[in-house]
Order: C-alpha cells, then sequence, then structure tokens
C-alpha cells in the first residue's frame, strides 16, 4: 500500500526533487554514519571529520579519509540508485541533491546531482590551491601516510565539505532553489540531523510542497511528512519503478 501511495505523489506531485544521504549507498557496502554500525559509532567525527581536526593533524585524518577512498574505490551503485536515475529519466524526478561524498548517483546514470558535502572525486591544496585526481591522491597514498601538493608540497585536503567547513555555495544555493520549487521532496536514506542540509525539508513545506521519507529508521520529520516508510532504499524504490512502469 505505502509503495502504491508513494508512487501516487511522485506522479501528481510534479516536479519532485530527491534528497538523499548515506541510507541510499549502504546496500553498496558502503557503512552510514549514525546508524548502530556507522562509522560514528567507531570513529570519533570531532577528531575525524571537522576542519580544525585536519588543520590540527592532517596525517591522522588521512589514516580515516584513506580508509574511506578504499571502500569508495570499489563501490558500485545499486538498484536504488539506479530507480533515482531511471524516475529522471521517466521525466519523473528533477534532480537528486545528495549528501553523499560516493559518486554513486552520476555512476548510475542520474544527470542532475547536486553534491552539497563535495566529493571525493578530487583533493586540494589549502596553501596554493592545487588540486589532484582521485587516482593520484590513491597512488600517493600507496607509498605515504597522507598526498602532498605536486606545486608547494603542502598536504591535500579531501574535497569534501567536513563539520564547521562551509558548503559549496553554488551547490547550496541550487539545492535551497530545488527544495522551494519541489512540490514533493522525496528524502531517502537520510537521518536529517546535518545541518543547514537538514533544513531543506523545511523550506520545501514553507513553500507549500509535500514531504515524503523512505529512511530504514524515525526521523524528526516523520511527523510532517505526507507519507514516512520505514524501509529499505533498494527494495521500495524498485518496488516504486514497477508500479509506475505497470
Ligand atoms: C557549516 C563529511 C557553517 C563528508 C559530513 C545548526 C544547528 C546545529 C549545528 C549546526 C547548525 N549549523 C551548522 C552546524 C554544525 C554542523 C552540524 O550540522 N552538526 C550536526 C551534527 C548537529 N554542520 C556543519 O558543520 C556544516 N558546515 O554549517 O558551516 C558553520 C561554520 C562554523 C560553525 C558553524 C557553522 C558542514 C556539514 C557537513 C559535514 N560533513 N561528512 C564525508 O566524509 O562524507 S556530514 C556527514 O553527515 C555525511 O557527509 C552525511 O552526508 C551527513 C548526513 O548524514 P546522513 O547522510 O543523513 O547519514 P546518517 O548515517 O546520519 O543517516 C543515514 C540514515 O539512513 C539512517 O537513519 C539509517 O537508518 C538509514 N539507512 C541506512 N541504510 C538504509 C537506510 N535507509 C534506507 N535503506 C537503507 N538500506
Ligand atoms: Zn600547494
Amino acid at each position: 500500500m505505502s509503495v502504491e501511495r508513494l508512487a501516487e505523489l511522485i506522479r501528481t506531485h510534479q516536479p519532485c526533487v530527491v534528497l538523499t544521504g548515506a541510507g541510499v549507498s549502504t546496500e553498496s557496502g558502503i557503512p552510514d554514519f549514525r546508524s548502530a554500525s556507522g562509522i560514528w559509532a567507531r570513529y570519533d567525527p570531532m577528531e575525524y571529520a571537522t576542519i580544525e581536526a585536519f588543520r590540527r593533524d592532517p596525517v591522522k585524518v588521512w589514516d580515516f579519509y584513506g580508509r574511506r577512498l578504499e571502500v569508495l574505490a570499489c563501490a558500485q551503485p545499486n538498484v536504488a540508485h539506479e530507480a533515482l536515475a531511471e524516475l529522471e529519466r521517466d521525466g519523473l524526478i528533477r534532480a537528486v541533491v545528495t549528501q553523499n561524498v560516493d559518486r554513486l548517483h552520476e555512476l548510475a546514470g542520474s544527470r542532475d546531482v547536486v553534491e552539497v558535502h563535495g566529493s571525493i572525486r578530487t583533493s586540494s591544496c589549502l596553501t596554493c590551491g592545487e588540486t589532484a585526481g582521485f587516482d593520484e591522491v590513491r597512488r600517493q597514498l600507496e607509498n605515504a601516510p597522507a598526498p602532498r601538493c605536486s606545486l608547494c608540497g603542502d598536504v591535500l585536503k579531501p574535497d569534501v565539505v567536513m563539520f564547521g567547513e562551509l558548503l559549496p555555495a553554488a551547490a547550496i544555493e541550487r539545492a535551497t532553489q530545488l527544495a522551494r520549487i519541489a512540490r514533493l521532496l522525496l528524502v531517502v536514506g537520510s537521518s536529517l540531523a546535518v545541518y543547514p542540509v537538514a533544513a531543506l525539508p523545511e523550506d520545501t513545506l514553507r513553500a507549500g510542497g509535500t514531504l515524503a521519507i523512505v529512511n530504514a529508521e524515525a526521523t524528526p520529520y516523520d511527523e510532517r511528512a505526507a507519507l514516512a516508510i520505514h524501509g529499505p532504499a533498494g527494495k521500495t524504490l524498485s518496488a516504486i519503478c514497477n508500479y509506475l512502469r505497470g
């Protein structure tokens, strides 16, 4: 029933914008952050994911990110990513706003993806601004604890948004604009606990739009959603595709 209700919401509330988090990539073997088995259960984000922590001890932060890069390097999109790409091709999704840095929406074929927390595609030098690509960073990490800038030799920083760091202005501006024009904002696999992204559902509701959520656990917005499905993203989104294709 709820899958059909959500499919009908998507069909009848256009444009539909999707907001995703780490929960859309767990079925690709990438742990999320705040579940019992999440990364923050093992690593203190204040020690490994804040800009202060990076400035204080970049090699320690790279010890954490180096491991994540290896997991992300071999991860493949799952049926949830593929279903969202298919719904976009069918004109039923306007864009995907993602908090994920794993590039899997793009690899699944989604065209309009707004990465509000950056991505692992590149790493940059905070001193001279020089940038290195993903493969170059991985190559350096094979022989060194942290990748270094080819121009000035300083330690590079992954181009992901760390806590205490401003989000890329163009990305958060576009995400806010999309949230405001959305007749339906569909949240998939996010605890909606990290700001300013967690305020996007508020932008949709304030603009008179509707909110729907697919997440394994409850979120702070469930009560204000027209529909909140507590289930796996992959199975739920592919069932919606089957229903709408039918
Ligand atoms: C900033 C790095 C200006 C990239 C991340 C207002 C109020 C309170 C605090 C703040 C505020 N404004 C700013 C802050 C501070 C902070 C913040 O929000 N703190 C929170 C924790 C309270 N925000 C910031 O620092 C932001 N910057 O505001 O700059 C500024 C500057 C100085 C001082 C103040 C302000 C920067 C935020 C970005 C930080 N970077 N990560 C990376 O390594 O990936 S955030 C991290 O959390 C991830 O990137 C992730 O994107 C983000 C959100 O997490 P989710 O994606 O939602 O993942 P989570 O694990 O939480 O949830 C997954 C859900 O999926 C779970 O519920 C699970 O049940 C579900 N699930 C799992 N599997 C499945 C599933 N569901 C369905 N199917 C499945 N298979
Ligand atoms: Zn440099």
